[in-house]
Order: structure tokens, then sequence, then C-alpha cells
């Protein structure tokens, strides 16, 4: 039988739209939790004066801890997919290939203890998110409740939006979120093609505390996870952003940046949507951090260009990982 013309990441979005025919306005009331406590949880209240916790020693507490995330670290230094920062963009991705591709070990590495970047109220000051229509296609594909104002939507509060997606995120089977990590450097190979070029190959961590200090302290050793496809989505040129495009200008395989340009919501969101692609072999490059490298302008904010972004980067990395 012919392979499908349209690619899963297609059937997908396909999939989604087609959803978004549905035009059932979604609000809060119908994603209202049911009134009252489960009947167990009830039952305690009133009743604490024989309250006790099971006997464990805290020794178990820190077992339990290190044996998982170290069982963790092992299986992923060698992953299929590798995504630099959990904001709106990165979150986005790692949903999208959670529910494509299962089968995919993705390891998620996240520079701040929270993930969210400026979606977890970083850039979000007045709380509710304001998402232009198509982009409630990926709030109905998640569950986020949102109010329907004809050619925008509106999530209550921005956490709303960035702990659904988390939770799902978080939920899956084959994606780790490594927090308060920062991705240092890029592995790389020369190209096969033999032209002098190179081809990301994975990426090198370290605990962020660790990498803002490098100058005031002997460098620790870094740790590795070898991916054949990296996205990178780290945002706009900052503390932290702009990491990968940044990097590659300064292994000199990037003349210069464009830098973001100021404010224009009608061509910043099209054109990161749009512009998402791979930026060198093996690099993947979506949302804000793409702004720094092509000289978008920015979008202030409205957030429907990284959802959107993100699903891109997660079709782009499928595309070059089964190349
Ligand atoms: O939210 P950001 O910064 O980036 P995006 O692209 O996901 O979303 C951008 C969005 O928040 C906006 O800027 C809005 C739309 N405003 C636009 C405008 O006009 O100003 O998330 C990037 C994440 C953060 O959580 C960082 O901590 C993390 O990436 N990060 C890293 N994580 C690991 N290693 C690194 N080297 C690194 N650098 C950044």
């Amino acid at each position: 039988m012919a392979p499908s013309a349209v690619s899963p990441a297609q059937q997908h979005v396909q999939l989604a739209v087609a959803a978004k025919k549905a035009q059932d306005v979604v609000d809060d009331t119908t994603a209202a939790p049911a009134p009252g406590l489960t009947k167990p949880l009830a039952d305690m209240m009133g009743n604490w004066d024989n309250f006790s916790f099971a006997p464990i020693r805290e020794s178990t507490v820190s077992r339990a801890m290190t044996s998982r995330y170290f069982t963790d670290l092992h299986t992923h230094a060698e992953s299929d997919i590798a995504i630099i920062g959990a904001g709106s963009c990165g979150l986005s991705a790692a949903y999208t290939l959670s529910k494509l591709r299962p089968d995919l070990r993705i390891a998620l590495i996240e520079a701040g203890v929270a993930p969210g970047g400026g979606a977890w109220l970083g850039g979000q000051l007045f709380s509710a998110m304001v998402l232009r229509k198509p982009a409630d296609v990926f709030l109905r594909d998640v569950g986020v409740p949102f109010e329907d104002e004809g050619d925008y939507v509106v999530v209550k509060h921005a956490a709303l939006f960035t702990s659904a997606v988390l939770e799902r995120v978080l939920r899956s089977g084959n994606v780790k979120m490594f927090n308060a990590t920062a991705v240092e450097d890029l592995i790389t190979r020369p190209c096969a093609d033999g032209e002098g070029g190179i081809r990301v190959a994975g990426v090198v961590t370290n605990w962020t505390l660790v990498a803002m200090h490098h100058g005031d302290q002997s460098c620790m050793d870094p740790n590795t996870i070898n991916a054949p496809v990296v996205i990178s989505t780290t945002g706009h040129d900052g503390p932290f952003g702009a990491f990968s495009v940044k990097r590659l200008v300064s292994m000199k395989r990037l003349e210069e940046l464009e830098g973001m340009r100021g404010l224009d919501m009608l061509r910043a969101e099209d054109a990161i949507v749009k512009n998402t692609r791979e930026v060198v072999p093996g690099l993947i490059v979506g949302g804000m951090e793409l702004a720094e490298i092509d000289g978008a302008n920015r979008m202030g904010p409205t957030f429907g260009a990284m959802l959107l972004s993100g699903v891109k980067a997660a079709e782009e990395a499928l595309r070059v990982f089964d190349l």
C-alpha cells in the first residue's frame, strides 16, 4: 500500500482543525471539577486527634527520588529528540511529540526551576492569556477551557494553559523534563557531505546554578545527551534566551543574528509559525528564539504563535528524524 501522502504530523493537525469546526464554546463552567470531596478525604476532616502518617525513614525519601532521577539521566543520555526550553513553544512541541510519537524518547531540558518561561507569569502581568484563532485548535486538543471572543480566545489565567499542557507532557510515558538544568553547549558532528558543515547531535547540560557561575568557580564537568534531533525554543535574547542561535554565531556557523524587531503582532505571529524550521542540520528553532535569528518582529503578550510554532517544530523534528 502506497505510504500515506499525509505525514502523521499533518494528519494530527488536520484532525485538530476538524475539531475546530465544532465551534462549541468551551468555557470554565463545563470544565469545573465536581463539587465536594471524595469520601476518604471528607472522612479525614475533623478526625485529626489520632492522625499520623505511615512511618518511613528519610533515606527512603532520598532513595525514592534519586533512584528515579539517575535512572532517567542514564536512560535519556541517548534520546531521540532533545527540546531546549520548556516555555510555551517547547511545551507545545513536547506535547505534540508525546501524542504523535509515544515511541520516541524525548528529553525536555529547562534552565528554570519552574517551567513555563514567559507563559508562566514571566510575561503574564495581567494573568489572562490571549490567543488569536486558529490557536484555539491547540487548546481544544489539550483540553484547556477558554472564552471564545470571535477572532480570538481568552484563557482566564496563563497558568491554566501552562499547567494543563505541562500536566499532559509530564503524564506522558516518553517525555522526561529535566528542570533547573541548563543546556550550555551543543554536541556537533561534521556533516556527512564533507563540505565542512556541522550537524547538531545532542546537547551539553549542567546544573543551571553552575552554568551561571562558570566565571567564578572552576568548571564543573557537564553532562551530555546524545540526540539526532534537537529543538531549541529558548526564547528571545536575555540572560538565558536565544541560546542555540547565539552558540551557532560563537562557533562561526552563523554570521550574525538579525535580532528581534519591534512589536508588530500581525507580522510577528505568522512569521514565527511559518518560519519555524531546521536552521542547521539536526537543529530546529522555534518560538521567540527564531525572532533573533530571522529579525522577526515581536508580538507582545499573545501566545498563539508559540503554541503553533511548537506544533510545527514537532513536525519538522519528525521529518528530520524519519529521514
Ligand atoms: O517563554 P520563553 O522565553 O520562549 P518561547 O519561545 O517558548 O515563548 C516566548 C513567549 O514567552 C514570549 O516571549 C511572548 C510571546 N512575548 C513576545 C514578546 O513580544 O515579547 O521560554 C524559553 C524557556 C525558558 O523557560 C527558559 O528558562 C528556557 O527556555 N531556557 C533554557 N533552558 C535550558 N537551557 C538553556 N540554555 C535555556 N535558555 C533558555
